[in-house]
């Protein structure tokens, strides 16, 4: 794939909105047809390996049980309706992502954004919460599953059908980048902590009412949300009976960023050469910018 260029420019605005509130929504900028050509790589990652269902998982937590075995017919499409799944690092496996993260728009906006002369892929995840998901993606903080240290890390989040509050849109904890805690990493579809892990537990923002500002943003496909490595944010789960919230989420690292341990975060086997203080190197981490 030939680099494609966003449909317009990042604005100086935009650029000011994604430091001060830690997220920015960036309207009209990517090409219908590059979100096409992803329709059928996330369906093929949704039956691969790197797939977990997070709502599998959150029932076991919790020992619940819902009825999840009906499936639904969504654009010709049978779906397992309440589903919500998640992977990461699909580019390894399949060329489109490796292709989508270094070639698409993503990485000038994401050069514009963090104001760093390179970028480089961390790690991509499809995210997709089918029609009926009860599951909320719980609140937590992005840099504490990332093994990286740094100021100019940020995650793109690129909706390939139409997204609303009530079918899972990303809440955004506004300003939360600016706080420095050391965050713990959480089981994504419950506040529970990862083992092993080191630091805070993020404070479930739907508990603390009145206390933060909370936005989301309803996007079209063309449309992504940028947030920071440190933005706290959470999902509300999918009421829609036959929407689904099939999303992108491709994660980047700028000029300042090194290398980081963090115990007990998931590890990856292609980063096993690293070591604390390195710059990131371009097996581990494709570069996408310039
Ligand atoms: O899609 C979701 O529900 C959560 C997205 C998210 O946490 C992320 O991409 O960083």
């Amino acid at each position: 794939m030939d680099r494609i260029a966003p449909l317009r420019d990042v604005t100086d605005a935009e650029i000011e909105a994604f430091w001060r509130d830690g997220v920015v929504c960036l309207r009209s900028i990517l090409p219908a047809e590059l979100l096409a050509s992803m329709v059928q790589p996330v369906e093929d990652a949704l039956v691969s390996t790197a797939m977990a269902d997070l709502s599998e998982m959150g029932d076991a937590l919790a020992s619940g049980g819902v009825d999840r075995v009906v499936d639904v017919a969504v654009d010709g499409i049978r779906v397992p309706r309440g589903h919500f799944k998640g992977g990461t690092d699909h580019w390894l496996q399949q060329s489109e992502f490796l292709d989508f993260a270094v070639r698409s728009p993503l990485p000038a906006i994401v050069s514009a954004l963090l104001r760093s002369s390179t970028v480089r892929l961390y790690e991509d995840s499809v995210l997709v919460k089918e029609p009926g998901t009860q599951e909320r993606t719980a609140f937590h903080q992005d840099l504490a599953y990332f093994h990286l240290a740094g100021d100019q890390i940020c995650t793109t989040w690129v909706p390939l059908d139409t997204v609303t509050a009530d079918t899972g849109a990303v809440r955004f904890v506004v300003g939360s980048h600016l706080d420095r805690t050391e965050y713990r990493p959480n089981l994504f579809v419950t506040t529970m902590a990862l083992p092993g892990t080191e630091g805070a537990e993020v404070p479930d923002y739907d508990e603390l009412k009145g206390e933060a500002r909370i936005i989301s943003f309803d996007t079209e496909p063309g449309d992504l949300t940028v947030h920071h490595a440190r933005t706290i944010h959470g999902a509300n789960g999918n009421a829609s009976a036959t929407r689904r919230r099939r999303a992108i989420s491709v994660r980047y690292a700028g000029d300042d960023v090194r290398f980081a341990t963090r115990a007990g975060a998931p590890t990856k086997a292609h980063h096993s050469a690293m070591r604390d203080g390195d710059e990131l190197t371009v097996d581990g981490f494709p570069s996408a910018w310039p």
